[in-house]
């Protein structure tokens, strides 16, 4: 039993969902949609741990009717989705895909007819590969052509959506993509790493911009992945090194965009930045965010590992910490969301919104139906804490569940479902799984 309500939120939260392009649409080369890092790199051996890619994913791009009717169902008033970048410009710039500009304007179209509110996100993840060939995140030229898609597509669908997220989670796309090499493009190291953080910092300040200049009236933000960091122990050398986790994790995202500079003095390997920091581009990162998107899956144990390269510190795996794990081995840890918030909530933001936030479990489907009893909990657990945050002053305006139904997870393919709706990949049959239902419920009027 849960000790909250909907009314605690007060009537002004919105609530909503979330999805992403590259993972649920696919259709990836119909009706003109050039190529993207996803598509290049899903393709390149065994990169995705099912051998799958997002080449049909949850068909999306035909279904979308169905799943805004699940959507307002579910009692959801808002649904935030992206636009692939591919399928607007094929070329990352230059000539516009009119047919992506229609399959967008249908999707607005039918949400507003539905009384659903969109929210649109201008980036997540699916770069056009033929900008990752003249470097992508990590070339400068990122930034102008940034600008001439978000230019392109306020003024395409600002009339109709006033709800804007400029760029989602950078941490994961530069870290994951570019220093790691796990994710799309599959880069590696510090050198092709901290210019595509720098580059990303500018485009969500300058992407920004450009949405404030053609849609005067939006409300316009961009979401950061954030984890809360605690030290292994008192020990001045983990608190040291939680500080050097926090500045990668969550604080470099952010206090640029804030005019606060890059956090360099708790993290002297950021130095290298400053190489590629030009005269005005301490003014030119700084935005004023009508919102902030905070997205939290998981907290974190720093401890100081001086051999680490960098960053002299490692993450304490999850599975020593004796918390609960979901599907993919994240720890199940309510309270990291609201230590998250509050953290956040010291910044100089206007509003908080948790952009993001769910579950992957193993579901199983038993006569039609999902019975994700961990999901119902995780999802009450976390809401409770983001209300503790709320009703502690923390300014929060909403919260989106990730996501609408099982998709693409990256890397994990479709191994991982986070949906509050079962796809059947097969068929693209949608069940409503028990934690859809429970949302229905406590949404209801
Ligand atoms: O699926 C992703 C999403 O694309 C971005 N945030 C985290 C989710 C779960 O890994």
């Amino acid at each position: 039993m849960i000790k909250y309500s909907k009314q605690d939120f007060g009537d002004d939260f919105d609530w909503g969902v979330t999805i992403s392009s590259y993972q649920v649409e696919g259709a990836h080369d119909l009706h003109g949609r050039g190529m993207s890092i996803w598509d290049k790199f899903s393709h390149q051996g065994k990169r995705i741990e099912d051998g799958s890619d997002g080449t049909i994913a949850c068909d999306f791009y035909h279904r979308y009717e169905e799943d805004i009717d699940i959507v307002k169902s579910l009692n959801l008033k808002n649904f935030r989705f992206s636009l692939a970048w591919p399928r607007i410009l094929p070329n990352g710039t230059g000539a516009v895909n009119q047919a992506g500009i229609d399959f967008y304007n249908k999707v607005i179209d039918y949400c507003l007819a539905k009384g659903v509110t969109p929210w649109l996100t201008l980036y997540h993840w699916d770069l056009p590969q033929v900008l990752e060939d003249k470097g992508g995140w990590t070339n400068r030229m990122i930034v102008n052509c940034f600008k001439e898609y978000a230019d392109v597509c306020s003024r395409a669908f600002g009339d109709r959506v006033k709800n804007w997220i400029v760029i989602n989670e950078p941490f994961t796309y530069t870290a994951l993509g570019y220093l790691f090499g796990y994710y799309a493009p599959g880069k590696f190291g510090i050198n092709n790493y901290i210019p595509a953080v720098h580059h990303s910092t500018l485009c969500q300040a300058e992407g920004a911009r450009v949405i404030r200049r053609n849609v005067p009236d939006a409300n316009i933000g961009t979401s950061v992945g954030c984890s809360h960091v605690s030290p292994a122990s008192d020990a001045p050398r983990h608190v040291a090194a939680a500080k050097r986790i926090d500045v990668m994790f969550n604080r470099i995202h952010i206090e640029p965009l804030l005019g606060m500079d890059y956090p360099i003095r708790d993290l002297p390997a950021l130095e290298r930045i400053e190489k590629y920091i030009q005269p005005y581009d301490p003014e030119l990162i700084k935005f004023d965010f009508d919102f902030i998107g905070v997205q939290n899956y998981y907290s974190l144990v720093a401890y100081d590992v001086p051999l680490v390269p960098y960053i002299g510190a490692l993450i304490k795996p999850f599975h020593k910490l004796n918390r609960p794990l979901t599907a993919n081995g994240w720890e199940v840890y309510p309270e990291g969301i609201y230590k998250i918030l509050k953290q956040f909530g010291e910044y100089p933001i206007k509003k908080l919104m948790v952009t993001e936030n769910g579950a992957a479990f193993y579901d199983k489907v038993q006569n039609g139906k999902v019975h994700d009893k961990k999901r119902v909990e995780f999802l009450q657990k976390y809401i409770g804490q983001v209300l503790r945050a709320k009703n502690e002053g923390v300014n929060i305006g909403g919260y989106f569940v990730w996501s609408l139904m099982d998709n693409f997870e990256w890397k994990a393919g479709f191994k991982s479902r986070f949906g509050i709706v079962h796809t059947d990949f097969k068929t693209q049959r949608r069940i409503i799984k028990d934690s859809g239902r429970w949302i229905r419920e406590f949404l209801e009027e």
